[in-house]
């Protein structure tokens, strides 16, 4: 049997426990659909060996409630990804939100009924449910891509994805594992797999740049000092472009000395991580601070790894530092100097084919028991073209979509009313703290709700000169930075055929809530809202 509700939420990652959370203190009828048996999102499905946030856990969790803040208190710096879930966890069933969920249920259609003015979704299983509003919490980063390599399906091995690691334990004591990607997921997983494996081989098209996390437990003096300073610092961090408190050096590279220049790299080097990126403002937008910062990473990288050869191989190239997101890592090129493991440069020495026994690349066969594929994702666009949308007058979003998502703030689709896609393309999502962009998305779209609820109005729908002139705006900002000219997953770079053009909006967190506040200030301008 159908069931009609107020509000979906698809998803139950960060966006949409918080979507969820506060639609039920709004009063409204919502029901969550989730794919994965549980809460956690992100968090459900990546728990291969060494996964761990890259933003501070103190950063990296709800600000919408005190209580909240001050009764979860992290353990480490970086989060792993099993804390973080319990942390979801805890954050389900304090606000009682689970029996809101359906879970086990993956979203496979959404189809809007113009006169009825509601969408109906179904689900994998059969499901249907009807709403006047859709929110799309379905993640950033959760259509993993599969590369389809010749002889894939073949492999007489086990095969595991980062991406839908098994929930069981998996050990890999005594094996011979290959991972192929060195992306994020496999700069974490290598380390930690090195020291089950009994030979592993690292599969590299890419060499990436990655920085050390310097991750270590929070202990009570540091947790009381972070408390003391946490409202401070959620105010820093909502002002910030990147949702979090820290910021580039004041002085410009250009006016600071040799000295300063090395002094500023090396902090930022031991603040861990993605934040070496800040070291100074220019580093992802002028090219000269980028090759400056590039040298320094050059430099510690080269007194990490002795083995000239293995060094040439990890040395990236053909991508300015910071413009594929910068990897953290806990003892990554260290793991090249162990004696079962090698590292294949898929450049020189490219796959040609999986067989029964192991993978294949020109220069021969490694026999292997494992295959890990550390592939990535169909990033920002992938969760929602894996649905079939049908919006008004027979649109279809995946067709729509094949030119490029043209958005209105990211949050409003024309041709698609009263569906909200929260941290999609032309939202700063990715590249900023994804606790707080989830709260800002999910609070902006119900209070879009908000207002059509109280006037009335039953629609909601981006015009499409908005959503272009928005799209067109993403686009020019990501134009004045050296991003765009990467091959990267922000790009849409990673998926053959997919829709060229820089998908996040890189204008900054705070200028994206100062354009979002304008437009809702001035009663939605870009939106056509009616009354049916
Ligand atoms: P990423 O960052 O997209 O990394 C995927 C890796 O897999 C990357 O090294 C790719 O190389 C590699 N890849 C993809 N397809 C192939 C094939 N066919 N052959 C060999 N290698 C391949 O995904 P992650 O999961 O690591 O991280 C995603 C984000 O999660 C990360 O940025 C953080 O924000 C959290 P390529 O670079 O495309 O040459």
């Amino acid at each position: 049997m159908i069931s009609t509700h107020d509000l979906v939420v698809v998803g139950a990652g960060f966006a949409g426990l918080y979507t969820t959370v506060h639609a039920r203190r709004r009063g409204l009828d919502v029901i969550g659909l989730e794919a994965a048996d549980d809460v956690g999102g992100t968090w459900f499905w990546n728990r291969y060996p060494g996964a761990r946030c890259d933003v501070e856990s103190i950063d990296y969790s709800y600000s919408f409630d005190d209580d909240l803040q001050r009764d979860w208190r992290w353990s480490e710096r970086y989060a792993t990804q099993p804390e973080i879930l319990r942390y979801l966890n805890h954050v389900a069933d304090r606000f009682d939100i689970r029996r809101h969920y359906r879970f086990g249920e993956r979203v496979i259609e959404a189809v809007w009924d113009d006169p009825d003015q509601r969408w109906t979704l179904r689900t994998g299983s059969g499901l249907e449910v009807r709403a006047r509003w859709v929110v799309m919490a379905s993640g950033c980063l959760s259509q993993p891509l599969l590369p389809d390599i010749p002889g894939r399906d073949t492999f007489a091995g086990r095969v595991l994805q980062t991406s839908s690691w098994p929930t069981e334990p998996v050990d890999l004591r005594g094996l011979r594992v290959g991972v192929i990607g060195t992306g994020s997921s496999g700069i974490q997983a290598v380390p930690i797999i090195a020291e089950q494996a009994v030979e592993l081989v690292v599969y590299q098209r890419t060499a990436n740049y990655s920085v050390p996390a310097f991750n270590r437990p929070i202990d009570d003096d540091e947790w009381a000092r972070q408390q003391e300073g946490l409202a401070h610092r959620r105010a820093v961090s909502w002002h910030s472009p990147a949702g979090s408190p820290w910021s580039s050096h004041p002085v410009p590279f250009a006016d600071a000395s040799e000295d300063e220049r090395e002094q500023v790299f090396e902090e930022s080097w031991t603040r861990g991580g993605v934040l070496f990126a800040k070291a100074f403002a220019g580093v992802t937008t002028d090219p000269v601070v980028n090759d400056a910062a590039r040298d320094f990473f050059e430099r510690k990288l080269a007194a990490t790894v002795s083995d000239p050869d293995v060094l040439a191989d990890l040395t990236p190239t053909g991508h300015p530092l910071g413009t594929k997101r910068i990897c953290t890592d806990s003892g990554y090129y260290e793991t090249f100097a162990l004696p079962h493991v090698d590292l294949v440069n898929l450049r020189r020495d490219p796959i040609t084919g999986i067989e029964p026994s192991g993978i294949r690349t020109a220069s021969g066969l490694r026999e292997l028991d494992v295959i890990v594929f550390a592939t990535g994702f169909d990033a920002m666009t992938g969760a929602l073209t894996a649905i079939d949308i049908r919006g008004r007058e027979g649109r279809v979003l995946r067709e729509d979509w094949t030119r490029f998502p043209v958005t209105h703030l990211g949050i409003g689709l024309p041709g698609y009313p009263n569906l909200f896609p929260l941290n999609g393309p032309g939202t700063p999502s990715v590249l900023a703290n994804m606790a707080l962009t989830s709260e800002q998305q999910g609070e902006y779209a119900l209070r879009l709700i908000d207002h059509c609820l109280a006037h009335g109005y039953t629609s909601a729908e981006a015009r499409e000169d908005a959503a272009q002139a928005w799209t067109e705006e993403t686009a020019r900002v990501a134009a004045g930075t050296l991003f765009a000219g990467a091959d990267s997953w922000y790009t849409g770079a990673n998926i053959e055929g997919k829709a060229r053009g820089f998908l996040p909006y890189i204008g900054g967190f705070r200028r994206y809530i100062e354009h979002a506040e304008e437009v809702a200030a001035e009663g939605y301008r870009g939106f056509v809202l009616s009354r049916r």
